[in-house]
């Protein structure tokens, strides 16, 4: 199947490995992830440091298999959480064929798209700039952006994408799948993740959660799904909501425990239809103390 020799020149071989979108948070990685699979994976929100692990989710081709790495957005690290998030980039780094360095169209080139520059160029893996949330702005802004990208650094290719349109979204699928390795295929046919569904679950618990909070509290919020059991048509599902102090545990419920019940209504809805089933949602706030600073809790939660 790998097709490497005595393939007829105009046959394509079969491609598949690894790529991953690298970028300062909120960059638009998770969405642009999503995008590419069409079907939410990753959990997104425009709070910075959404995503807190390595994921990964496979696009099948008849050609190729493309295996997209999401990751945390590479910044200056205040916690041990921190740290722990940028060495799981790096690690991610230095396993992949393909990076994509994105960088929003809709925002100056900063110091720490310059700092991730440098770092890619040390690399083997082809890096492409991949600019992104093209929706944002008109083409004047854009050839700019475009022209200060390709000036930041040494570039394979240069491709404006918008996740939420679709705009050169399939363009930017073939650009990384061709430089992808000539390689037998690497995950089953259905496999779209490998991510576990209890690990999606608290995952879409966490999305809502993040929905409508402020400052610093997006950072403390942490969800762990403590069990899912099937009862005749429905799954229960007990999930433990974790914040760092009694403070942020009234905010998260809020007042006659209105905010909870809301984060658990738009939760539940994504969870049916990531388990094509329905559920039963039973949420838990408790505190864990400073859980971002502290190796046990972090160990805990699963970090
Ligand atoms: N208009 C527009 N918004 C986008 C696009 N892509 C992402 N966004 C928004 O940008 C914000 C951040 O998106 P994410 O995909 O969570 O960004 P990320 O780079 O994964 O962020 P971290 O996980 O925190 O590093 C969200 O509010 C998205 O809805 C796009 O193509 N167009
Ligand atoms: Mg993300």
């Amino acid at each position: 199947m790998t097709g490497q020799q005595g393939d007829s020149p105009d046959e394509q071989p079969y491609r598949a490995g690894f790529a991953c979108f690298v970028g300062r948070p909120n960059a638009g990685k998770s969405t642009l992830t999503n995008a590419i699979i069409g079907q939410k994976i990753a959990i997104t929100s425009n709070k910075p440091q959404t995503t807190r692990h390595v994921i990964r989710a496979v696009l099948h081709r008849p050609n190729s298999q493309l295996v997209l790495v999401d990751t945390p957005g590479l910044h200056r690290p205040r916690t041990l959480l921190g740290e722990r998030l940028n060495d799981l980039v790096r690690q991610t780094w230095s396993e992949v064929d393909v990076i994509g360095l994105c960088i929003p169209a809709n925002e100056p080139i900063g110091r720490g798209d310059r700092f991730i520059t440098g770092e890619l160029a040390e690399l083997k893996a082809k890096v492409l700039a991949v600019v992104t949330k093209t929706d944002l702005v008109d083409k004047k802004q854009l050839a700019e952006q475009l022209l200060a990208v390709s000036e930041l650094g040494e570039f394979a290719a240069v491709v404006p994408v918008s996740a939420l349109s679709g705009h050169q979204v399939d363009t930017l699928v073939e650009v990384m799948t061709g430089y992808l390795p000539p390689s037998p295929q690497l995950y089953p046919d259905d496999m779209l993740t490998d991510d576990p569904e209890q690990v999606m679950v608290a995952e879409l618990i966490r999305e809502a959660a993040l929905e409508g909070v402020r400052d610093e509290l997006p950072h403390s919020i942490a969800v762990v799904v403590e069990e899912m059991i099937p009862e005749g048509k429905l799954i229960k599902i007990y999930a433990d909501v974790y914040v760092e102090r009694p403070s942020q545990k009234a905010i998260v419920i809020g007042h006659r425990a209105s905010r909870l019940k809301d984060v658990g209504i738009r939760a539940r809805r994504q969870i049916e239809e990531l388990l094509g089933s329905r559920i039963y949602l039973d949420l838990h706030v408790r505190v864990a103390k400073d859980w971002q600073r502290d190796p046990k809790q972090l160990r805990k939660l699963g970090f």
